[in-house]
C-alpha cells in the first residue's frame, strides 16, 4: 500500500460534478468554405468576388473539378465537386476567381487553426483538415448555455488572430454536434441539448446522417424511409437485415441521436468524486463521516452503474481558511465495495486530523485507479 500526501490543491478533481459523465457536451468545429477561405486570407482584395478553388487536372483549363468555393460564387450554384467547365459556364461574364488548390498553404493554416482550438478543450480530437470535435464537459460544468459562451470566445479569438470563421455544432454527443453543426452555415452557431436531441433530429433527411451517401439514401427512400423520424421508427430488426447488422444498428442509433463512441470514452474517466460543505465547520471524525459516508455511497453507487472497479480511495478537506488538503491510498485489488470505500476513507480522514490542525469547511471522497469490470463472458474467453 501507498500513502500519497498533497497539500493545497488549487483545483481539485472533485470539482467535477458526477452526472457530467453521463452528460457529454461536444463541440464539432468546422470552418467554413475552408479552401477559399484561406485564398481570401492572403489576398483579400477577392473578398466580393466568387472564388473558385480548383483541382485542375492539366488537359485544358478547363478540365477539372470544383474543390470548394466561398459563398459569393455558391449564390451562383457553384459548389465543391462541380467540373470547372460547368463553374465557368454558370459564372459567365462574372469577375470571378479560379485559382488552383495549395494544400501545402492550407495545412499550413490549418495547424494553426487546430492549435487555438486545441486549447478550449478537455479532449480533442481533429476529424479532417477543417474540423474538429471538442469534449468541453468538464471545462463548462456540464452546461449547455457554458459551452456556447466558449463557442462564442473561441469563434472572437478565430477571429481575432486568424481572420478566419468557422460554424460550430454543440451537441450531447459527436453525432448530434456535427450534425448541428452543418445546420446553419457560414458562421453558425447551432446548440442542441439532450432534451431537443428528438425535435431537432425527427424532419431532417435522412441524407444528413454520416454514413447515409446517395446510394443508401435511394435505398431508404424505397422503404419509404426520408426523415430521419421514419428511420428511427423503422423496424431495428429489419433494418438488420437490408444493411448487415452494424450498418443497421449504427442507423437505428444514429436516428435516434445515439452515438456509441461515448461509451469508448467513458473507460477513459479517471476518476469518480463528490464534494460536499459540512453543516458546520468541524473536526470531529464522527460528524465528519456522517456526511462523507452519504459521498462514498453515492460513488459507490456510480462506480457500480459504470461497471468500474476503483483501487485508489482518496479524501478532500477544504478548511476554514479554504486551503484544501488531499489524502491518498491504493489498495492491493481493485474493488468496489461500499465498506472497502468508507473504512478507507475513514481511514483518511482519521490519519488527516491527527496530522493538521483547523476545521473542516468542505469535505470530499474520491476513487480512482479505475478498472472496467470483466463480465463473465469476458473472463471465460480470456482462458481461451
Ligand atoms: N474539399 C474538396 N473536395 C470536396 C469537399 C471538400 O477538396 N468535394 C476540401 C475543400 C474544402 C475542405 O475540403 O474547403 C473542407 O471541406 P468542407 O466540406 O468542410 O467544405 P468547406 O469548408 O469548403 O465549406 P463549408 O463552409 O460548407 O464547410
Ligand atoms: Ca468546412
Ligand atoms: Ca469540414
Amino acid at each position: 500500500m501507498s500513502l500519497k500526501k498533497s497539500v493545497n490543491h488549487q483545483v481539485p478533481f472533485f470539482l467535477l460534478r458526477l452526472h457530467n459523465l453521463q452528460t457529454r457536451i461536444v463541440m464539432l468545429v468546422d470552418m467554413d468554405y475552408f479552401f477559399a477561405q484561406c485564398e481570401e486570407l492572403r489576398n483579400p482584395a477577392i473578398r466580393t468576388k466568387p472564388v473558385v478553388v480548383c483541382v485542375f487536372s492539366g488537359r485544358s483549363e478547363e478540365s477539372g473539378a470544383v474543390s470548394t468555393t466561398n459563398y459569393v460564387a455558391r449564390s451562383y450554384g457553384v459548389k465543391s465537386g462541380m467540373s470547372i467547365f460547368l463553374a465557368k459556364k454558370k459564372l459567365k461574364n462574372v469577375d470571378a476567381a479560379f485559382l488552383p488548390v495549395d494544400e501545402r498553404y492550407y495545412e499550413e493554416v490549418s495547424g494553426k487553426v487546430m492549435n487555438i482550438l486545441r486549447k478550449y478543450a478537455d479532449r480533442f480530437e481533429q476529424a479532417g483538415i477543417d474540423e474538429a470535435y471538442l469534449d468541453v464537459t468538464q471545462r463548462t460544468n456540464g452546461r449547455f448555455q457554458e459551452a456556447k459562451e466558449l463557442a462564442v470566445s473561441m469563434k472572437d479569438e478565430l477571429k481575432g488572430q486568424l481572420k478566419l470563421t468557422c460554424s460550430i455544432g454543440i451537441g450531447p454527443n459527436k453525432l448530434v454536434a456535427k450534425i448541428a453543426a452543418d445546420e446553419k452555415k457560414p458562421e453558425g452557431l447551432t446548440t442542441i441539448a439532450p432534451e431537443g436531441v428528438k425535435e431537432f433530429l425527427s424532419p431532417l433527411n435522412v441524407g444528413r446522417l454520416l454514413g447515409v451517401g446517395t446510394k443508401t439514401q435511394e435505398k431508404m427512400h424505397s422503404l419509404g424511409i426520408s426523415t430521419v423520424h421514419e428511420l428511427a421508427e423503422y423496424d431495428p430488426q429489419e433494418l438488420n437485415d437490408i444493411f448487415g447488422r452494424t450498418m443497421g444498428i449504427y442507423f437505428h442509433n444514429a436516428a435516434l441521436g445515439i452515438d456509441d463512441e461515448f461509451d469508448e470514452e467513458r473507460s477513459e474517466v479517471e476518476s469518480f468524486s463528490r464534494i460536499a460543505t459540512l453543516k458546520h465547520n468541524s473536526r470531529d471524525l464522527s460528524f465528519i463521516m456522517e456526511t462523507a459516508e452519504r459521498l462514498c455511497s453515492e460513488i459507490q453507487k456510480l462506480a457500480v452503474t459504470e461497471r468500474m472497479n476503483f483501487r485508489t480511495v482518496g479524501i478532500i478537506a477544504i478548511l476554514k481558511d479554504l486551503s484544501a488538503h488531499t489524502r491518498s491510498k491504493t489498495l492491493e485489488n481493485p474493488t468496489s465495495s461500499l465498506e472497502v470505500l468508507y473504512e478507507n476513507a475513514k481511514e483518511l480522514f482519521e490519519k488527516f486530523f491527527n496530522e493538521t490542525e483547523g476545521e473542516a469547511r468542505r469535505v470530499g471522497v474520491r476513487v480512482s485507479n479505475l478498472s472496467r469490470e470483466q463480465t463473465n463472458q469476458k473472463q471465460l474467453t480470456s482462458f481461451i
